[in-house]
């Protein structure tokens, strides 16, 4: 008997879902960094052997949403909840139960779906804190199963993924076998551009940029691609901050960039990249849904 299944996995910007995720496909789908909204879309990550198929999805981390895009992410977040067979909250052990937190557990009250916590990052606390922090938790008495993990380890990730098995109802085989996720490569090459700007650029700029993939194209009988973005973001001082002294930040993110997009494609890359400015495109609702995220 096949069993396969949808599992959402939701939880505070930053916990680690993504990381979790990634490590599970053994591959980089989804973009990590250490700031907050990361991952903005629902993204499919697909784990499949000869006897399951787990079709995870991950999630923007839920928040308060302060603009159009928030909302929109909160949205998705929440919508995903009522669509899968398994929920994973996932809670991050190096803080203290926080009011996010309190506000998902709320909301995941109400909810008949199995719901398997995930307590992570335990490789930053010892192991009676671990204890203490599965205690408390326990006596909420509303999760199927808590697991402490690490995700940048892989600690305890087996036995989530046999608890997930577990769980699993009868069902076909979604995907082939080979297919890790339903993301389009042109989406993944915006969003390693996107971490990339996440991981060299601070506070509030990397939360407004777009970026937009304008071409893709394999030069004939070369070794080569041409790959062709634009980062737009929201106000002509983050263009400034974007571009860099004689251009050096967009450099870095560039160099940084194609590295990953060659490894993705499995082939040399050109990539060039502009940067427009797209006046408080994360207000509008138009905006918005024009850049995808709907
Ligand atoms: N020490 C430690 N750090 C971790 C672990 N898992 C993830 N991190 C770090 O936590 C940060 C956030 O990781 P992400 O995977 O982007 O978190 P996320 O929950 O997907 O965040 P959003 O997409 O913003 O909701 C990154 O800096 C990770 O390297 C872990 O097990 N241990
Ligand atoms: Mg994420």
């Amino acid at each position: 008997m096949y069993r396969s299944g949808f599992v959402t996995v939701v939880g505070r910007p930053n916990v680690g879902k993504s990381t979790l995720l990634n490590e599970i496909v053994g591959e980089k789908i989804s973009i990590i960094s250490d700031k907050p909204q990361t991952t903005r879309n629902k993204i499919q990550l697909v784990y499949t052997d000869r006897d399951y198929q787990i079709v995870f999805l991950d999630t923007p981390g839920i928040q308060m949403p302060k603009n159009k895009l928030g909302e929109y992410m909160l949205k998705i977040s929440k919508e995903t909840l009522e669509e899968v067979d398994i929920i994973t909250f996932m809670v991050d052990s190096s803080f203290e139960t926080g009011r996010l937190d309190n506000y998902i557990i709320k909301e995941l009250g109400t909810i008949k779906t199995p719901i398997i916590l995930l307590i992570n990052k335990i490789d930053t606390i010892n192991k009676e804190d671990v204890e203490k922090l599965v205690l408390k938790y326990e006596q909420m008495n509303m999760f199927h199963k808590i697991i402490p993990v690490s995700a940048i380890n892989g600690t305890n990730i087996d036995l989530y993924i046999r608890t997930v098995k577990d769980l699993l109802p009868e069902g076909p085989q979604y995907f082939p076998e080979d297919m890790i996720t339903d993301q389009p490569e042109r989406f993944i090459i915006s969003e390693i551009i996107r971490e990339k700007a996440l991981l060299n650029l601070q506070e509030e700029v990397p939360h407004g940029i777009f970026v937009g993939i304008e071409e893709i194209k394999k030069r004939q009988e070369q070794d080569l691609i041409d790959v062709f973005a634009t980062i737009y973001c929201e106000k002509e001082s983050h263009k400034g901050i974007i571009i860099g002294k004689n251009g050096r930040m967009l450099k870095t993110i560039g160099q940084q960039s194609r590295s990953d997009i060659e490894k993705l494609l499995g082939s040399r890359v050109n990539l060039q990249i502009w940067v427009k400015v797209e006046k408080n495109w994360r207000e509008k609702e138009a905006k918005v849904k024009y850049f995808g995220y709907r």
